[in-house]
């Protein structure tokens, strides 16, 4: 991977020596370019991605599918959670969401026409196992079978997800969920057999969707810096409230249970199949690019993701970890540090927003972080902080920390207060706007030698997002959730425009 990547460099610095690619910087420095010459047609650029480049969308099993009760699906904690009135907003729920159980056909011609040549999609671990563990169900994974056959047709390369939140609430019944290893062991089971089924087409899996999201928002609730020293307090299934230790407890678990799952993956799946996580790993930007500011920032990283990223990544709990939570640290054995950092082909950050700006400091930890002003710029939900250097920062420390070979940004994006307009047209350019800065810092990284295989914008279609129910819309593509009617927005041309020319636009 590192060979294929200093080829990748090469070829950027060969490329950027053309004249189709030279900064007109310099030309209008050299006084040498006409003023029509630089501005014609398509600006020029060096923003351009490596060749094989995945261009793709994602959404989860949740979010779009609806049909929460049809074809055998046994029921999750997030169809238990949804209808309980007063956990989301406008007491929403998932039963419908975007139809795509029987509309899959349309929303892949969809994806395939805004210009992606690949998609993350998760599975309902309950329509494969309606009780979590034992007896499968056919029509369950006959759904997902169906679902890829498109996928492929479509000539879009197929990226599982086999647990975005959807856990069988037999097991939140049976063990508590998470909180008992007996989910991790049953995790496995399935997942092996997923790539049983249907690794003869899937050859890239992720385990678990942002372990920090479901853990802390479903065991306990948590608590993300917004700015001006104000937290926003964020839930989701199945609703619990345990103490710190138990929740450690939960995480170690999870960790173990992504472990197990790429053990059974490749036992069970064909050689040649590829396994990582995704996590929202907490990702502190250096105030200054010095090499004290960026030294601080990575400690700042491994610290701040001690519990899940650096466990998987090294296979231990650091010793400030431990130290800092005392008798609420996890138990575990040496063996299960093992099976948690099992080796992976790829790691997948999703990436959103910073979670700190740090500064040097003298104390052990050998960072600080600084509070986030009240005036910082935000998207439209409500915990976005706007920062597009958070695409540069993610993958680099992932890099830099960790040595990974292979990186994909498994999500980025945003919600924007989007409107059908009287030519029936969604101009969100506020999306574009965002689009356009988080990725040139994504080509920066790249073109700094980290190694992004792949990028999957969040999300393909507007959906259901969680507590905030249907009102957050992150799509590239309008959904009315009343007709079902789907709308390219405006960002999905700019999508296929960079996709086509892989680059930024
Ligand atoms: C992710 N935060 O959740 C999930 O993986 C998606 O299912 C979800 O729709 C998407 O991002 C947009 O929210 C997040 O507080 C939840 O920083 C919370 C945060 C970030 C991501």
């Amino acid at each position: 991977m590192r060979t294929e990547h200093r080829f990748i460099r090469r070829d950027l610095i060969k490329l950027a020596g053309t004249a189709a690619f030279s900064l007109p910087a310099t030309s209008v420095v050299a006084g040498a370019t006409s003023a029509s010459e630089q501005t014609s047609s398509e600006p020029s650029n060096t923003r351009t991605f490596p060749k094989g480049f995945y261009w793709g969308v994602g959404t989860s099993s949740y979010q779009i599918e609806g049909a929460w009760n049809e074809d055998g699906k046994g029921l999750s904690i997030w169809d238990t959670y949804a209808h309980k009135p007063g956990n989301i907003k406008n007491n929403d729920t998932g039963d419908v969401a975007n139809d795509h159980y029987h509309r899959y056909k349309e929303d892949v011609a969809l994806m395939k026409s805004i210009g992606a040549n690949s998609y993350r999609f998760s599975i309902a671990w309950p329509r494969i196992f309606p009780e979590g563990t034992g007896q499968a169900n056919p029509k369950g994974l006959a759904f997902y079978s169906r679902l890829v056959d498109e996928v492929k047709a479509a000539g879009i390369e197929p990226f599982a997800t086999l647990y975005h939140w959807d856990l069988p609430q037999t097991l939140q019944d049976k063990y508590g969920g998470w909180q008992s290893k007996e989910t991790a062991k049953a995790f496995a089971d399935y997942a092996g057999y997923i790539a049983e089924q249907l690794g003869d087409r899937v050859k890239h899996y992720f385990t678990i969707n942002e372990f920090r999201s479901f853990v802390e928002g479903g065991y306990q609730g948590f608590d993300t810096q917004i700015g001006g020293g104000k937290t926003l307090h964020l839930g989701g299934a199945p609703g619990l409230r345990l103490s710190n230790g138990d929740l450690n407890q939960v995480r170690h678990h999870a960790v173990l249970g992504h472990g197990l799952a790429v053990q059974a993956i490749r036992a069970r799946g064909p050689t040649g199949t590829k396994v990582g996580f995704a996590e929202n790993m907490r990702i502190p930007v250096p105030v200054l690019e010095t090499p004290e500011y960026v030294k601080a920032a990575e400690r700042a990283t491994r610290d701040l993701n001690a519990d899940l990223t650096t466990v998987m990544l090294e296979g231990r709990y650091t010793d400030d970890y431990l130290k800092r939570n005392g008798k609420d640290a996890p138990k575990f054995t040496d063996d299960e540090l093992k099976t948690i950092a099992s080796p992976l082909d790829f790691v997948g950050v999703n990436v959103y927003k910073p979670n700190s700006y740090v500064v040097p400091s003298d104390k052990p930890q050998g960072y600080r972080s600084i509070p986030i002003n009240a005036s910082h710029p935000k998207m439209q939900s409500e915990w976005h902080v706007f920062d597009p250097q958070c695409l540069y920062w993610a993958p680099r420390h992932v890099h830099s920390l960790w040595g990974a070979k292979s990186i994909f940004i498994t999500e980025n994006g945003c919600a924007g207060s989007d409107v059908v307009s009287d030519d029936d047209k969604v101009y969100d350019s506020d999306r574009i706007m965002f689009l356009r800065a988080y990725l040139t810092q994504l080509q920066r990284a790249i073109a700094d030698g980290v190694p992004v295989d792949g990028y999957f914008l969040w999300s393909a279609q507007d959906n259901f997002e969680w507590i905030y129910g249907y009102g957050n819309r992150f799509g590239l593509i309008y959904v009315d959730f009343k007709t079902q009617k789907r709308t390219p927005k405006l960002s999905a041309s700019w999508f296929r425009e960079a996709a086509r020319r892989n680059e930024v636009v």
